[in-house]
Parts: structure tokens; C-alpha cells; sequence
């Protein structure tokens, strides 16, 4: 490249240090780098922002993934990338957001902490309602989009604060789940580390070689059952990864302690299963014969007869082919029955969260509780260490959209822990080129 361009351009070019006040205020920390509140040094009065830089260096897949597809992604209920900013010294990649002071697992932690000082405040039942509903609305436009979310929990749900917004859900994805999937290094190399499968559906937990939107209406039904109880309806003694075999015997049993155990007759394609098999060999059907949804969510005072309770047995059906949409769940008489869903979760009132607090730079802690320990951990946050998990594949055709970026080489960069399996950025010219390969989530 011209070396009188590439000078031109490095003077040209945005820094996000130059731009942006962040130093002392990060928010987040995990497997997808770090993410730091924000604000514009122009006008510090004006919108907070959300700076996400992510882990590693260069445009790595997922930098590159993550990118291309929120780029083209535009509904109010979905997380919106504003900018997207490269440093050329230390070769990190930022991401803009707007800044989200809230989100699920905060929130529901805050009405678990109540329980269990003996003060128990529910999540009023107009704010469950309006958050499933906007859910439902931003996974719609996803899935209408051929777009699958595959990690759908209450730290991926993130709900603004005082401003324009105020009491809007944002569907986000911390990445967890895809960053850390080196086909390289074996699983009994990596230090132990615990994930949640309280969210994934039982077809997933037996086999099931795809993603699809069945997978994450499941997920959302989990959510709606525990914002009406203030407990994971599915929770389970959270294990170390150390296969990549989907099937999950204590999750399994969890479900069906809940739910019963599948009829043949309610989900016959469950004989095609994958791990059907072993769920023959490893349960009997009449350990379960006392359970069912009804009397679960009846224990925790939801009503059987309830609206409610009726939608959330559509979301929680155990046969992925008779889920029900997102499309039909938005319908659902639940939303028609006053109080009609608000657009403002919090409905004006004050909101009795407290804001994000700062983590320290040099460690993992949150200053807060939030510790992520193996199986003391009753939190659903990613983990912070490092892991490889192996997801099933999301079939549908890669639908690549062009890249600001031009990319150039392919870097296999294992031994920093990044894995990335990404691509260098192009020295030269940053906003010309097209990024165009291994593009799967369409
Ligand atoms: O929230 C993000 N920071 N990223 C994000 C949001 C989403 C949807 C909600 C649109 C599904 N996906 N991602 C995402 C995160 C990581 C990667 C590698 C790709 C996409």
C-alpha cells in the first residue's frame, strides 16, 4: 500500500481512547473480553455507552461473526452495534453499544437475595409480563431473520436504565458459548470449569444434532418460569466439562422432575433421538410419575388457570415440533388480558436495582458477590475461565454480508488462550475490503 496513504489514514483514524472515557470503568469480564462503561469526552453529559473489547488481537471468526451480524441486525428489543473501532498499536478490536444498566440475572438475583433475608418481593407480574412479551418480540425478528440466538439466559437479557429507553429489553450474547471451540486442543487440557444447562432444551440434552428456534422458545420458557418464581425452574448441580457429549444426566433428571417423565404419545420422534438409548437404560419412567408442571408451578403460588401458566406450558413443551413460536406466543391471550405489556418494564415506577458496580482491572472479582465458582455457583453467568464446549451445528445457508474489514491470512494463535482462529487485520486500507467466509449463523 501507499505508505503516504497509510500514514494519512493512521492520522485520520477514530481512536476509541480519544473518544471515549472508560479507564476505571469496567463492567464485565469474560471468556468475550472485557466491557467497560462509556462515555463520549465531547459531551459527558450526553448517552452512557457500553465498549466492548474483545479478547485476543486482530479480527478474529468471532470478532469477525460477531460484527457481520449485528451490523445487519436492526429491532428495538435487540442489542444495536454502533461503531466498530480498530487499534492499530495493540491490534484490539472494540465494539460499541448502547449501555444497559440492567439485565435479568441481576435483576432476579436481587429478588433471590430478598427471599432469603426473609423479605421477599416479588417481580411485579405487569413487569414479567412486558419483559416476556419484548423477548418474544426481538427473538421473533431473530428467527424471522434465520438468526438463532442458542444461548438464551437471564445474563444475556439486558434491560435499559433511566433515559430514552428506560425499561426496554435488549436480547444480547455475551458469547460464551461459541468463543472457546478449538477443534485442536483436547478437553482434558483445560482447567475445570463449570457451565449452566438449566436453559437447554431436552431435545439438545439428548443428542440433538441442530440448533433450531424450538431450542431457544425453550430457553424462554425457563426464563418466564423463573421471573414468575425467582428460581431456576430447572436448576441443577452445575458440572465440570469434561466431554463434549451433550447428554446430561442430572439436567435430564431435573426436567423431568418437573415436567414428568415424555410420553411416547406427547413426543413420539423421541425414539430418534440420539441418546435415546442410554435415557432408556439410565431412567424408568415411574420415578417421575407424580410430576408434572401443574403442581411445580402451582407449589411456587402460579395458578394452573392462570393465563400465565397457560403460556408458559406452550413454551415448556417437551416435543420440539409442538412448541409453540415466537409469533403464536406473542398472540397468546396472556398478552391481550390487562394489563397489556408496557414498553417500560418498569412502568414508571422507581426502579429498585442497583446500577452496575465497577470490577478491578487486575482480577476476575466482582466487587459484588458475584463470585463464578464451580458448584457453589447458583448463578447462570458465564464462567470465567476458559473453555471448550462443542454446540451442535446451526444448519441454514451462510448468508455472508460484507465486511468493513479487509481480512488477509488465517492465524491459528493458541498459545495466548485465545484460540483465536481468526484473521490478521489488513495494515492497509480498514474500510475497503470485504470479509467473506465461514459465516454460520444464518
Ligand atoms: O451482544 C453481543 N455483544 N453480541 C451478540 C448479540 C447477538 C444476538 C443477540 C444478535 C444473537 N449475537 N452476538 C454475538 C456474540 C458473539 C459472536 C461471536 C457472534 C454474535
Amino acid at each position: 500500500m501507499d505508505y503516504d496513504y497509510k500514514v494519512k489514514t493512521a492520522a485520520e483514524r477514530a481512536k476509541v481512547e480519544d473518544l471515549f472515557e472508560y479507564e476505571g470503568c469496567k463492567v464485565g469480564r469474560g471468556t468475550y473480553g472485557h466491557v467497560y462503561k462509556a462515555k463520549s469526552k465531547a459531551s459527558p453529559d450526553s448517552k452512557e455507552y457500553a465498549l466492548k473489547q474483545i479478547e485476543g488481537t486482530g479480527i478474529s471468526m468471532s470478532a469477525c461473526r460477531e460484527i457481520a451480524l449485528l451490523r445487519e441486525l436492526k429491532h428495538p428489543n435487540v442489542i444495536s452495534l454502533q461503531k466498530v473501532f480498530l487499534s492499530h498499536t495493540d491490534r484490539k478490536v472494540w465494539l460499541l453499544f448502547e449501555f444497559a444498566e440492567h439485565d435479568l440475572w441481576h435483576i432476579i438475583k436481587f429478588h433471590r437475595s430478598a427471599k432469603a433475608n426473609k423479605k421477599p418481593v416479588h417481580i411485579p407480574r405487569n413487569m414479567v409480563k412486558s419483559l416476556i412479551f419484548q423477548i418474544l418480540d426481538g427473538i421473533h425478528y431473530l428467527h424471522a431473520n434465520w438468526v438463532l440466538h442458542r444461548d438464551l439466559k437471564p445474563a444475556n437479557i439486558l434491560v435499559m436504565g433511566e433515559g430514552p429507553e428506560r425499561g426496554r429489553v435488549k436480547i444480547a450474547d455475551m458469547g460464551f458459548a461459541r468463543l472457546f471451540n478449538s477443534p485442536l486442543k483436547p478437553l482434558a487440557d483445560l482447567d475445570p470449569v463449570v457451565v449452566t444447562f438449566w436453559y437447554r432444551a431436552p431435545e439438545l440434552l439428548l443428542g440433538a444434532r441442530h440448533y433450531s428456534k424450538a431450542i431457544d422458545i425453550w430457553a424462554i420458557g425457563c426464563i418466564f418460569a423463573e421471573l414468575l418464581t425467582s428460581e431456576p425452574i430447572f436448576h441443577c448441580r452445575q458440572e465440570d466439562i469434561k466431554t463434549s457429549n451433550p447428554y446430561h444426566h442430572d439436567q435430564l433428571d431435573r426436567i423431568f422432575n418437573v415436567m414428568g417423565f415424555p410420553q411416547e404419545k406427547d413426543w413420539e420422534d423421541i425414539r430418534k433421538m440420539p441418546e435415546h438409548q442410554t435415557l432408556m437404560k439410565d431412567f424408568k419412567r415411574s420415578t417421575y410419575g407424580n410430576c408434572n408442571l401443574m403442581k411445580y408451578m402451582e407449589k411456587h403460588k402460579v395458578k394452573s388457570e392462570s393465563k400465565a401458566f397457560s403460556l408458559l406450558q406452550k413454551l415448556l413443551t417437551m416435543d420440539p415440533t409442538k412448541r409453540m413460536t415466537s409469533e403464536l406466543a406473542m398472540k397468546d391471550q396472556y398478552f391481550l388480558e390487562d394489563p397489556v405489556p408496557s414498553q417500560d418494564v418498569f412502568e414508571g415506577l422507581p426502579i429498585p436495582y442497583p446500577k452496575r458496580e465497577f470490577i478491578s482491572d487486575d482480577d476476575n472479582e466482582d466487587k459484588s458477590d458475584n463470585k463464578n465458582n464451580a458448584n457453589t455457583n447458583h448463578s447462570d453467568q458465564p464462567p470465567q475461565k476458559r473453555v471448550r464446549v462443542m454446540p451442535p451445528v446451526t444448519t441454514s445457508s451462510s448468508n455472508m454480508v460484507s465486511g468493513e474489514f479487509q481480512v488477509r491470512k488465517h492465524v491459528h494463535n493458541m498459545q495466548s488462550g485465545s484460540q483465536q482462529q481468526g484473521m490478521n487485520f489488513s495494515s492497509s486500507n480498514a474500510s475497503q475490503g470485504s470479509a467473506s467466509s465461514g459465516y454460520s449463523r444464518f
